[in-house]
């Protein structure tokens, strides 16, 4: 059996230098297996799934693929492929998942690649892009059943290990991969972006992440004027946003209110401006896409003197307090817009 001479070839080559062990080791599961890659995926972000296919059923050619969407991961739609029909079942989800354009509730469920004709000593990927929602919390391991049906027989990758069980101890495992945690950077990588404009010294800029939908978005930093002359914070930008505004946050008669600063915000000789929440901030308008946790956003700062400079702009959690994240419920910042 192809299975168990692989295990044999990954017996043999463990008394060998532990590279070359690790090596076999890679070769056996991707040979011996329906596989998707990548292995890992972030809650709430895309997913780009590879299915490949390693072997065929004893020999025989595979004619049709099949991947089980599972419950959490949403919107997924199959790549075409020439030579392969693409069919697709859809159905409710358990729940409605936030998206990037607001709710969903249902959505594709199982995609079919048939009528190809994949020889047993070939492989082949079959693509599909999908949401990981944030049903996830990270650690945790999902499976994407597989059925593969050749020209004589099929295989049906759908065994997911139960709790202590390795994986490799079964037959035909479902593809599975691992929700890991967004990376958000970390207070030393936020510190190299300090950037110099003119006199004025640029610390520690960020971005709150928005729900999904959401227009606009606030960026918060901190201007520290160490030389002689006066600067003036006149605007702001990034990619994702129409427009960028300098606003000031104030309270009347018990209502919340911000406002463009007429001028921009002044950073004279010796003082240090901070644009945090609840008070002074960035606010970029006409939002084309949402900003994510952990990603890193090259924007601009517009000076009066200085000029536009480029700043790379961290983001921090929905919520986040600062850079580092420090989430505080009670503080919405602009869910009032
Ligand atoms: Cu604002």
């Amino acid at each position: 059996m192809f299975d168990r001479s692989f295990r044999a070839v990954c017996l043999t080559a463990v008394p060998f230098a532990l590279p070359f062990a690790l090596y076999s080791a890679a070769i056996t599961e991707a040979q011996a297996h329906a596989v998707l890659q990548p292995k890992e995926a972030t809650p709430n972000a895309a997913y780009r799934g590879v299915v490949q296919i390693m072997h065929g059923c004893e020999g025989a050619p595979t004619t049709r693929v099949s991947v089980t969407i599972p419950e959490g991961v949403i919107g997924a739609k199959p790549m075409p492929k020439p030579g392969w029909e693409i069919t697709t079942t859809k159905g409710a989800y358990a729940k409605a998942y936030q998206s990037f354009h607001g709710k969903v509730s249902e959505g594709v469920k199982t995609i079919t690649w048939s009528g190809g004709k994949l020889p047993d000593d070939q492989v082949d990927e079959f693509t599909f892009f999908a949401r990981v929602s944030d049903a996830f919390e990270p650690g945790a391991a999902v499976a994407f059943p597989v059925q593969q049906d050749c020209e004589h027989g099929s295989i049906a990758w759908n065994e997911v290990p139960v709790p202590g069980q390795d994986a490799h101890a079964l037959k035909s495992p479902a593809p599975t991969i691992r929700i890991v945690a967004a990376k958000v950077e970390a207070p030393a990588q936020a510190a190299t972006t300090n950037v110099k404009a003119g006199d004025v010294t640029i610390q520690a800029p960020w971005l709150r992440a928005t729900p999904g939908g959401a227009k606009v978005a606030g960026g918060y930093v901190t201007l520290v004027n160490t030389g002689a002359a006066d600067d003036r914070l006149i605007g702001a930008s990034i990619p994702q946003a129409g427009r960028g505004e300098v606003h000031s946050m104030s309270i009347e008669d018990g209502v919340m209110k911000m406002a463009p600063v007429a001028g921009g915000v002044a950073v004279e000789p010796g003082k240090t401006v901070a644009l945090k929440p609840g008070g002074l901030h960035l606010m970029f308008l006409d939002l084309k896409d949402g900003l994510k946790a952990g990603e890193t956003v090259t924007g601009t700062l517009t000076f009066e003197k200085a000029g536009t400079i480029t700043v790379r702009f961290p983001v921090a959690p929905i919520g986040a307090q600062g850079p580092g994240g420090g989430v505080d419920a009670a503080a919405g910042g602009h869910q009032h817009h």
